[in-house]
């Protein structure tokens, strides 16, 4: 259903039904056209003076704390966040394939939390499962092997219908796995290799987070005019004349960034949620979803010296409520020339494409209805929530959606051809393969030809992934738009 039914079905039904303030003064001082124009807030690009932050590097062993504590976003403005050890964030885990991690956390919130490894393929019982929650000021061992490639991985809070909350007050950080066999290509690495969490914040004017998204927002998750990058606005990194390898997590609730280059030069994609891909792709821009990770080389020897490449967000279409704006993220000043006798390898990685002849199922998810209000089910006084469904279906953490075969393969379709938003859906507990795209943009994207846990469904297309589950257990998959999961987005899959 479109936003725009949806209302008018709101609209008729409403008599009896409590609906929430920011519905209702939505639909008397708009006509329905006017609700479908809600739009990401205007992004309000900073001086970019403020040297970019580098998350502390850790590994096994080291204690994170989710606490309140202080950290300036904005140049010279200290406020209260959110975060893992020192400051906004947390830090970067950089670990061994083979190795076995323990990470000893403790809740220091006033509410419960946990933490979900987004894109490591840990047990069950140490998912983060929404079921899965460490009480205030209680504290979990975190423990599992890395079995798997080299990727880029992250890690964030996972309770039901705080997620967007904790994530954007700013608990989230980058999670590294390296192998012996990435060591061997070379790739850019110490100061050549920077890590890139982007989010966008939502200040007030004393530069503190807000976080209260109203119904609208709740349709198109929660934006933010101030963009960050490792959680400061409009950093600026200093570089050489070579080849740097950028690991950018987009770790915003709900915005999607077509990133580019000022200069208007392309840049090499060489990895995605999973690891690298098997070869390098040349790009002009990409498209990052909430949730999605892009491993990139971008060259900057033939940059003048003394000269500023921005990397920046490009307006994009296909998405009423955000793309029509394009700004800088971060600026990269060329103050050094340098020898790079980097040579990009032509192959990366061994990747297997897994064959469709192989799956025994398909399901098809229809991710592009919202909930009629008028059908009753979870309408009722909390009219405010679970208008983002899958297969019509809220969370509910007792009720197993999907029960699948252990070390089987099947074909998932996500199915957004009457949706009007983007939705990143994300399997946890497993990688997939994106084996085809109809509609919208028509193709599988160069990023999107790897590894993936999270792949965007834009409005009007229609993604099928091939998925062989090979880990036991009870795990989520859901949208990504934080929003639209802590709305109820997201179902339960179990494998056994
Ligand atoms: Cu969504």
């Amino acid at each position: 259903m479109k936003r725009n039914d949806f209302l008018k079905t709101l609209g008729l039904g409403t008599a009896g039904v409590l609906v929430g303030e920011s519905l209702l003064s939505g639909c008397m001082n708009h006509d329905m056209a006017a609700m479908d124009m809600v739009t990401a807030p205007t992004v309000v690009e900073g001086a970019f003076t403020t040297v970019l932050p580098i998350p502390e590097t850790i590994t096994s062993g080291t204690a994170l704390n989710a606490r309140s504590q202080s950290a300036a976003i904005l140049a010279g403005k200290t406020e209260q966040v959110l975060g893992y050890k020192n400051g906004i964030l947390g830090p970067t885990f950089r670990v061994q394939r083979g190795s076995t991690v323990t990470i000893p956390f403790t809740n220091g919130l006033s509410e419960v939390t946990n933490i979900h490894w987004h894109g490591l393929l840990v047990p069950a019982s140490m998912d983060g499962h929404p079921d899965q929650m460490v009480m205030a000021g209680q504290s979990f061992n975190y423990t599992f092997k890395i079995d798997q490639t080299a990727s880029t991985a992250w890690y964030h809070p996972h309770p039901h219908e705080k997620t967007g909350k904790q994530v954007f007050m700013g608990l989230a950080g980058m999670f590294i796995v390296e192998s012996p066999e990435e060591k061997a290509l070379n790739l850019p690495s110490g100061n050549y290799e920077l890590p890139l969490v982007i989010q966008d914040k939502r200040l007030d004017t004393n530069g503190a987070i807000m976080y209260s998204p109203t119904l609208e927002e709740v349709m198109i998750g929660y934006m933010g005019e101030t963009i960050t990058v490792n959680g400061a606005n409009a950093p600026v990194q200093n570089v050489t004349t070579r080849t740097y390898r950028l690991r950018i997590v987009n770790g915003s609730n709900g915005r999607i960034y077509s990133l580019a280059l000022s200069n208007g030069n392309s840049f090499m994609v060489i990895g995605s949620d999973g690891g690298l891909l098997a070869a390098p792709e040349t790009v002009m821009s990409l498209l990052l979803a909430p949730g999605e990770r892009a491993d990139l080389l971008v060259d900057f020897s033939k940059v003048a010296l003394n000269s500023d490449v921005f990397l920046q967000s490009n307006s994009f279409s296909g998405v009423s409520s955000q793309g029509s704006q394009s700004f800088k993220i971060m600026k990269f000043t060329v103050n050094k020339a340098e020898t790079d006798t980097f040579k990009i390898p032509t192959l990366l990685n061994s990747l297997t494409s897994i064959s469709a002849a192989s799956a025994i199922k398909t399901r098809t998810f229809d991710i592009g209805v919202m909930m009629d209000m008028g059908s009753g089910g979870h309408g009722g006084s909390m009219a405010m929530k679970g208008m983002h469904t899958i297969n019509g279906k809220v969370f509910n953490s007792n009720r197993i959606d999907e029960s699948v075969t252990l070390n089987s393969t099947e074909i998932w379709e996500f199915d957004n051809t009457k949706g009007d938003e983007p939705h990143p859906m994300h399997l946890h507990g497993t990688f997939f393969q994106v084996i085809s795209r109809t509609g919208g943009r028509g193709n599988i994207l160069p990023h999107e030809k790897g590894l993936k846990d999270t792949v965007l469904a834009m409005p009007g297309e229609k993604v099928r992934i091939i998925v062989k589950f090979e880990h036991t257990g009870k795990f989520v998959f859901h949208c990504h738009n934080l929003e639209h999961e802590d709305d109820g987005m997201m179902l339960n899959f179990e494998v056994k």
